[in-house]
């Protein structure tokens, strides 16, 4: 079996990974049971890597980042209770009002551009006792921090909104879909990153290549109370060892992580080097890249006319792009990458 390699450079994002030809031989090989009777023995190995690996005491298999997050969402508040989460947040503003429609909670927004609440504006937002208030629920944060272009939160950051939200007892969720990312970039342990945190949900299916998957990890209670919540989504899954096999292939891929940043770090460079008048490197962070394109049509045309050059990216607002790197595209993808930029430059320019 072999997988070929596409025509195609696609940096849209690092959830277009395809499973290698082992993965797919351990997914087929996996030792499978009925996980809503907790009867899958892939499934309860995957789950006990991951709180293992994030110094929790136990996690859950989800199909996907969304559903981990609102399944930590509707463990940890009421309905009519409020959350405080960053106003680029993906939990905010990608999950299609999940919040509000599944968990019936209303959202107060803080400042996140620059990737990490300040814990200020996160304490003035906490409800006090008064019969008009709702109740503050939940703090939620973010690493690395999708809109603010990939950045890692260092963990100074996210101890000082851990001490806010000890101070007023709201429980404390991190949007960890990149936590790995964070924490090879940030150079430490993933387990000391999530330490101030109650609740963590990390991605399986993106830089780490699974197919699909996400876990949510967190105390042994909580998970107990999220098992339930996941069934209510529709993500109790059955003879789901299949994909958690993948999972557990996935997580090796932690270590090489680096190798993504510093493509991208390579593709930033690059790109600069064209000196492509209107068209701006605005940020490199971990496997992210940001492109401010000033021309004509905007972020949208120099998509589509990447597009017909093979090379996919994504919009990210009116001039913004993102390009993202992952296990699927190397050293000579990056090259070819800029070169073909480079041609697409002199037509338009
Ligand atoms: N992010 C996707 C899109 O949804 C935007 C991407 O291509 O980056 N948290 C964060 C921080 C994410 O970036 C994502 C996915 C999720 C949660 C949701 O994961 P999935 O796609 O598995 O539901």
């Amino acid at each position: 079996m072999s997988v070929e390699k596409s025509d195609f450079i696609d940096l849209r994002s690092d959830t277009v990974t395809k499973p290698t030809p082992e993965m797919r031989e351990l997914m087929a090989g996996a030792a499978v049971g009925d996980d809503v009777y907790r009867e899958d023995p892939t499934v309860l190995k995957l789950e006990k890597k991951a709180a293992g690996i994030l110094g929790k005491e136990a996690g859950l298999f989800l199909p996907s980042g969304t559903m981990a997050n609102q399944t930590a969402l509707l463990t940890h508040t009421g309905p009519g209770q409020e959350i405080i989460l960053g106003e680029e947040s993906h939990i905010f503003y990608y999950e299609v009002g999940g919040a509000a429609r599944l968990g019936g909670l209303q959202t107060s927004t803080v400042d996140d551009c620059e990737g990490c609440p300040r814990p200020e504006d996160v304490e003035k937002k906490i409800r006090g006792d008064n019969i008009h208030y709702p109740q503050t629920g939940l703090i939620c944060l973010e690493n690395t921090h999708n809109r603010a272009g990939g950045k890692a939160v260092a963990l100074e950051k996210i101890e000082a909104v851990a001490a806010v939200a000890g101070k007023h007892d709201v429980p404390l969720h991190l949007d960890g879909a990149r936590i790995f990312n964070a924490a090879t970039a940030l150079d430490i342990s993933p387990a000391e990153l999530a330490e101030p945190v109650d609740s963590i949900t990390f991605c399986l299916s993106k830089g780490l290549g699974a197919p699909v998957g996400s876990m949510l990890v967190g105390s042994e209670e909580f998970i107990e109370e999220a098992l339930k919540n996941r069934k209510l989504l529709g993500g109790g899954m059955r003879q789901v060892g299949i994909l958690a096999a993948a999972g557990i292939e996935a997580l090796t891929n932690i270590e090489r992580l680096d190798e993504d940043h510093r493509l991208a770090e390579k593709l930033a460079r690059g790109i600069s080097e064209l000196e492509w008048e209107g068209l701006e490197v605005v940020g490199q962070h971990t496997n992210f890249v940001i492109l401010k394109y000033e021309g004509d049509g905007g972020a949208a045309r120099l998509k589509k006319e990447l597009e017909a050059e093979n090379l996919l990216v994504n919009a990210y607002g009116d001039r913004r792009l993102r390009l993202v790197t992952h296990l699927d595209v190397d050293e000579e993808d990056i090259e070819k990458f800029i070169e073909g930029l480079d041609e697409l430059r002199k037509k338009m320019e």
